[in-house]
């Protein structure tokens, strides 16, 4: 298995396991991680004996804390609408479209770009510890990672508006709930599940699975992808946006001016 600085890869029979592996950031996405997940998505799609890929998080606290708040606070507009363009490009819409199906094993936080990242995934699994969340606007910027397509396309836009508008994080069972996840097990039990999920995939057509990817996704639309990109571009050069991330980092609530 190829060395990666910021994740592991490793495979299980026929499934191909990628951990993100920044358990002091919290797994937290940076350019580096979002490049080296592509390269390894890539190389195992290609390998026609893996079957199944899981993608998951280090540690017991974290899937994916989000985007790397502390590498993208200082981006301007053009940087934010070209590097949600490309983190687009290179993971999210990747993950999407790959042939091999993706199973997200959501083992605890899954904010922001990484609930992104679960959203980008064909089937998500998580532990009962597992909270899920879309914080951008309390930071001053907007889902930039397909977030604002994906979860109204799968939990329906009057649930993603809530969760979207008031940045709060919703646990395990109201996931479940609200099917966004679609089975939800004891934190220790949660490879065996996803290693069973992974099982039961691969006794069908790969083929057939890859056909029914692209069919299942050909329903939507690039349209509001597009929205998205161009007012997460504009959303960097808020004083909101300065203000939110800034806060962040020196552990204090934003005061929003709404500029
Ligand atoms: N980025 C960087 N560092 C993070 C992080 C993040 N998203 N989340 C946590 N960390 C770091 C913390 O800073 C802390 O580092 P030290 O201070 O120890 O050095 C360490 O991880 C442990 O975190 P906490 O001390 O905060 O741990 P707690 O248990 O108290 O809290 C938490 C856990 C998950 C509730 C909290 O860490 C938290 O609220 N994290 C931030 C969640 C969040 O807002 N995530 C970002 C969402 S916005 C872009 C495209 C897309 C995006 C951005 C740019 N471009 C194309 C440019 C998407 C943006 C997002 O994802």
């Amino acid at each position: 298995m190829k060395d990666y600085k910021n994740i592991l890869t490793e495979t299980e029979g026929a499934t191909g396991i990628i951990t993100i592996n920044r358990p002091k950031q919290l797994n937290a996405l940076n350019k580096e991680t979002i490049a080296e997940l592509h390269e390894a998505f890539d190389r195992f799609n290609k390998d026609e004996k893996i079957r199944t890929i899981i993608v998951t998080g280090s540690g017991e606290k974290a899937f994916v804390a989000g985007a790397d708040i502390k590498e993208f606070m200082n981006f301007d507009t053009a940087q934010g609408r070209e590097l949600a363009a490309k983190g687009q490009e290179l993971l999210f819409d990747f993950v999407e479209n790959l042939d091999t199906p993706v199973i997200a094993a959501i083992n605890g936080f899954a904010l922001g770009g990484g609930l992104e990242l679960a959203l980008a995934s064909h089937i998500r699994i998580a532990s009962d510890n597992a909270k899920m969340g879309l914080p951008e606007v309390s930071l001053g910027v907007i889902p930039g990672y397909g977030g604002t397509q994906r979860l109204a396309q799968i939990i329906g836009k009057g649930r993603a508006m809530d969760m979207i508008l008031t940045a709060t994080m919703i646990d395990a069972e109201t996931a479940l709930n609200y099917g966004l996840v679609s089975e939800v097990v004891p934190q220790a039990k949660l490879m065996e599940a996803v290693i069973d999920k992974a099982r039961q995939l691969q006794k069908n057509s790969p083929k057939a699975q890859s056909f029914a990817i692209k069919a299942v996704n050909a329903a939507y639309t690039k349209t509001g992808f597009e929205t998205e990109k161009d007012l997460f571009g504009q959303a960097f050069s808020t004083e909101d946006f300065k203000e939110g991330t800034t806060a962040f980092v020196e552990r204090r609530k934003p005061g929003f001016s709404g500029k």
